[in-house]
């Protein structure tokens, strides 16, 4: 196996299959995705491999299984699904998914028990001991411990096939601290260490490693590797099987440590994998969450010591992210689910009335929707949580860091600068001069030592995963832009006649555009999608062209070419209101992300409008606070027209949705509302009403509804009362308020 310098292999923990993903696995999947991206920059996409994937044997799964009343099997389905979709809706970019149900990772998880067995690693030995399913191992204590999860523990008897682990003490001490296998942070590094060795006062026996690394001799003992009491796992291959009564499955952490291997190639002689394994492994960066160091910095290296297969280079553990003061898991009931973020913010970029052409379909604007969320998320979680420590979450938290540092902060520097090139230099860059002004020559000077200094640190400070830092001086330097740009004041120098206040404004909008050009260029790895937006607008054209060109990774200070046109403009990150919180926790509390169908008419409907909206907005009383103004244009884009109810009729398993039909006078139209909890269908048929015909239609439960019918919402629970006219009002269908 090569271990050339030139590629780099990542890989996140494989989720267990028995809970639901929630923020805490995205953290972990974001944070390898940012650091595969910034890889692929520096590498090429073809050196890189970043693996991610499910969990799904052992008695935990097979227990979930049997309560939720369907085969294991069809239950790591259906929840290995889950995670795949979501990585997919985040747009996660990883090269390989694996599962352990997969035939390439049983062929490979036997061909390492069997290598180990072989090589006389294993063997045959029965145990009475304290069994935490939870955590899927055996723990220390009497009877009813509590394990690691929190849970009493369960005694288990079994005669088991046990690994030598003992045997690899002090081998393991040694390659830790030599940093030959390197373990980081500091602190987990010491926390194994510490396990490693025992406790040397405590009296015990003590000796010295190859390399002199004192160490309690017996302090780790033999591990259990394989299971009789449940039968969810891959069977212990022969000739090992053929040694015990029972049939045994292989322990899942064994298992599932394996996947780094099995998903490259391990176990397979089809000449491809061979090539793949040798082109990878080993593993260049484990990323886990600090819980399960142990098993990936005492148990893996002690297998593939074992089996005689090189140790991955590094393993880095974060903390925990924390919600309401108590690590964020299924188990506690504490979690948030990255969906309920992802509707929220993605409703921040409604689908344009008038988006153009086929091209702009739901589907695609529901994707546009998804990627800017995630982006959200991403800076948020790798901004706020220093790598390595625990962080709290809350949605306010989000909120303001949103608007603060990406609506405020990165987003007003671009759309400030580039619409005043757009209105003052004919939307095409100027060439990058210092300005004449001899203050604003100096402070252009010291931004672009700024940059520069900026570009190399980012370097090494993405290469450690202090992400956070990344994000911390990319922020610091976009204060140091706007400082510039408010000193220069180019909306004055625009309006001077003065050759030398013309040249300035020249001066300073080229200078701010080369820096929005550098915090893109770096973003880039972060906020992949919102830094394609601003690439465009910058009319530096596709963002995945220059990070495959090398555009990406070789920043030097000038490299905007003057004349080029920018893109069209638009808005990158629109301010969120403070609604957006509720809505969340709403979300959150409710259980699962409403179905659009079902978040018509919800109490938090803002306007008077019904119906099935994706994501409702903030509550009335929020709303009179923080609606924005809008201008008369705004408001004439809405085409708001009388309508006669025709047909109301209830859908099938909708509980809450009515399909109706409107007639307009000029046309007949199908809309589907939200009401049917206020409503009977019958009592509706022959009101005049008020729709907005130009919204764009939309499917639902397989219908189309084309339009919204106007309510306001009425106390607590928001109870639709449908915007109508008086009886005697004389007034055409179709007629259109203005
Ligand atoms: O342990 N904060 O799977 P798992 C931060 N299948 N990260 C969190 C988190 C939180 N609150 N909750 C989960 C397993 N994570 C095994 C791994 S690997 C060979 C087998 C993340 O579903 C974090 O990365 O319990 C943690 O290590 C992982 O999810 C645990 O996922």
């Amino acid at each position: 196996m090569s271990d050339t310098a030139k590629k780099f292999y990542l890989t996140t923990p494989i989720y267990y299959v028995n809970a639901r993903p929630h923020i805490g696995h995205a953290y972990t999947t974001i944070t390898a995705d940012v650091i595969a991206r910034r890889q692929r920059l520096l590498l090429g996409k073809e050196n890189v491999w970043f693996l991610t994937g499910t969990d799904e044997h052992g008695q935990k799964v097979q227990r979930s299984a049997e309560a939720a009343g369907i085969t294991p099997q069809q239950f790591t389905d259906e929840v290995s699904a889950q995670f795949r979709g979501l990585w997919q809706r985040m747009g996660i970019t990883y090269d390989d998914y694996i599962r352990t149900t997969e035939p390439r990772h049983t062929r490979g998880v036997q061909k390492l028990f069997a290598d180990l067995y072989e090589r006389g690693h294993i063997y045959l030995d029965t145990y009475t001991g304290q069994y935490s399913v939870g955590e899927e191992m055996f723990v220390d204590g009497p009877p009813g411990t509590i394990g690691p999860d929190g849970k009493p523990t369960e005694t288990v008897t079994e005669e088991n096939f046990y690994f030598r682990l003992s045997a690899f003490q002090s081998q393991i001490i040694d390659l830790i601290e030599s940093g030959e296998f390197c373990v980081e942070p500091e602190a987990r590094r010491n926390e194994v260490l510490s396990f490693l060795r025992g406790d040397l006062n405590s009296g015990a026996e003590t000796k010295l490693s190859a390399k002199g690394n004192p160490y309690v001799s017996g302090a780790l003992k033999d591990l259990s590797i394989s299971r009789s009491s449940f039968d969810w796992g891959i069977p212990v291959p022969e000739p090992a099987a053929s040694t015990t009564q029972k049939k045994h499955v292989i322990y899942v952490w064994l298992d599932a440590l394996a996947n780094y291997m099995t998903a490259v190639g391990y176990g397979s002689d089809k000449p491809e994998d061979i090539a793949q394994l040798q082109k990878f492994w080993p593993a260049d960066l484990h990323l886990v969450g600090k819980e399960i160091i142990r098993f990936h910095c005492v148990y893996w290296p002690a297998f593939l010591l074992a089996a005689g297969v090189p140790l991955p280079k590094k393993v880095q553990a974060h903390g925990w992210l924390l919600f309401e003061e108590s690590k964020m898991s299924k188990s506690r009931g504490n979690i948030v689910r990255t969906e309920t973020i992802l509707d929220a913010f993605g409703s921040l970029k409604p689908k344009p009335i008038d988006a153009p052409g086929p091209e702009l379909n739901d589907d695609v604007w529901k994707r546009e929707q998804d990627l800017f969320a995630s982006d959200v998320l991403r800076y948020f979680l790798l901004r706020e949580i220093p790598f390595g420590q625990d962080g709290s979450f809350s949605f306010d938290a989000l909120v303001q860091r949103y608007n603060s540092d990406l609506a405020n902060g990165y987003g007003n520097l671009v759309s400030r600068t580039l619409s005043m090139i757009e209105k003052n230099l004919e939307g095409t860059h100027p060439a990058l001069r210092l300005p004449e002004t001899t203050t604003l020559s100096e402070a252009a000077q010291k931004l672009e030592a700024s940059a520069t200094t900026l570009v190399a640190s980012i370097a090494d400070d993405f290469s450690a995963t202090r992400l956070t830092r990344v994000l911390t001086n990319v922020a610091a330097f976009i204060t140091e832009v706007d400082g510039f740009f408010s000193l220069s004041a180019p909306w004055k120098l625009a309006k001077s006649e003065d050759f030398t206040a013309r040249e300035d404004l020249r001066a300073v909008l080229a200078t701010t555009a080369e820096a929005i050009r550098i915090i893109t260029a770096l973003l880039y790895p972060i906020l992949p999608y919102s830094t394609a937006k601003v690439w465009e607008q910058l009319g530096l054209g596709d963002i995945e062209a220059a990070a495959k060109n090398g555009t990406l990774s070789n920043l030097t200070w000038g490299g905007l070419e003057p004349g080029t046109k920018l893109g069209p403009l638009g808005p990158i990150f629109p301010r969120a209101d403070k609604g957006l919180i509720q809505i969340m926790t709403d979300t959150e509390q409710n259980g699962t992300t409403p179905k659009p169908e079902e978040t018509a008419v919800a109490t938090e409907q803002p306007t008077a409008a019904v119906e099935a909206a994706p994501a409702p907005a903030p509550a009335t009383e929020e709303v009179t606070e923080t609606t924005p103004t809008i201008a008369i244009d705004d408001f004439v884009k809405i085409d708001l027209r009388v309508a006669r109810i025709l047909i109301a009729e209830r859908i099938p398993k909708a509980d809450k949705l009515l399909r109706l039909e409107v007639d307009l006078g000029y046309e007949k139209r199908q809309i589907l509302s939200g009401i049917a909890q206020w409503y009977a269908p019958e009592d509706l048929i022959g009101r005049r009403i008020i729709i907005v015909a130009n919204l764009a239609p939309r499917k639902m439960r397989g219908l189309e509804s084309h339009g919204m019918l106007l309510a306001a919402s009425h106390g607590e629970d928001g109870k639709p009362i449908l915007a109508t006219f008086a009886e005697g009002d004389e007034i055409e269908l179709g007629s259109r308020l203005k």
